[in-house]
């Protein structure tokens, strides 16, 4: 069986329908902490909470798990709202399940980790896998204590733990949960709906961003790959494309000409994001295991559109 923690939010509905595919419905577990009104698995749902260790411990013993994906979290922008709360369930809920990984032998687990692990003196552009690391954020320090963890639990104990840096993540399957990174994801069905969006974000903040679909096939090209293969048991670094809400609205344009943009002032997120890097350097994984991004933006933007329109 496999264990998706999460599997209601943005990536977990996503991976969740990856993992049906590969592995067939009846093997996958859908987990999150209550049922949802919009997200429709074809997996088995089951109720998790990770903060809560005796629930966790009930929902291994029950399915005995072969992969584990623990995608649950306080993203950025909430977290900065809960910043007990988001480093809480954050942490907590990570070492629960390295624990019980270990003592139910999952083979292998994942856990996403973000470029929300860098910090103001970070190199900014094509941000290398090591570096200065001062993230301002809870959810991107809770993230960076994360990778250490998963790095000393695959040192110390053998656990085949693995993990990506990703990117803001733009999808049309499913919502953004609560990041910085969200205004690249409901500008398009602003624009659909509405022909104009206000970005929370300025017009040249740039950001690393990648199609949802480009984020599942790396998940999956990761925990597919040899253990020999993964030399970086942090979070390998991962880059698709980078680029500025102007430059994202642009390109939009080219298909609703009469799409307008404006910009918020003075918007908490605003902060955040520019203690982030404007592009990252992914050598690693494209050396370690054959990493290579498929969309670019005029890709990406047609593929959100078409998808949206048809949905
Ligand atoms: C966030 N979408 O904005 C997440 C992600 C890199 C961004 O970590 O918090």
């Amino acid at each position: 069986k496999i264990l998706v923690i999460g599997a209601n939010g943005q990536i977990g509905t996503e991976l969740v329908r990856a993992l049906c595919e590969t592995y067939g419905c009846e093997n996958v577990i859908a987990g999150d902490i209550r049922e949802s009104e919009t997200v429709r698995h074809n997996a088995p749902f089951e109720l998790v909470n990770v903060t809560d260790e005796a629930n966790l411990r009930a929902v291994f013993e029950k399915y005995q798990p072969t992969q584990v994906y623990l995608l649950a979290a306080i993203l950025s922008a909430v977290g900065e709202q809960k910043p007990k709360l988001a480093w809480e369930l954050n942490m907590d809920g990570l070492i629960y399940v390295l624990d019980l990984a270990l003592e139910y032998k999952t083979a292998k687990v994942f856990w996403p980790s973000s470029i929300a692990v860098f910090g103001p003196h970070s190199p900014r552009v094509n941000t290398p896998q090591y570096c200065v690391m001062d993230p301002n954020s809870v959810y991107g320090f809770s993230k960076l204590a994360g990778e250490r963890w998963c790095e000393y639990y695959h040192q110390r104990y053998g656990l085949d733990v693995r993990s990506l840096r990703y990117p803001g993540l733009i999808g049309w399957r499913s919502a953004p949960g609560g990041g910085t990174t969200d205004y690249a994801v409901h500008i398009f069905h602003e624009a659909l709906v509405n022909g104009e969006y206000q970005s929370f974000l300025s017009a040249q903040t740039e950001l690393p961003m990648m199609h949802m679909d480009d984020a599942i096939r790396a998940t999956l090209m990761l925990m597919n790959a040899p253990a020999e293969e993964i030399k970086i048991r942090s979070a390998y670094n991962l880059a698709g494309i980078s680029f500025t809400p102007e430059q994202l609205a642009n390109e939009i344009k080219k298909h609703i000409p009469n799409f307008k943009i404006s910009y918020a002032e003075s918007d908490p997120r605003q902060a955040i994001a520019d203690s982030w890097p404007k592009s990252i350097d992914d050598s690693e994984a494209r050396a370690d295991w054959g990493w290579q991004p498929e969309f670019d933006l005029a890709g990406l933007v047609k593929n959100m559109l078409d998808n949206l329109k048809a949905k």
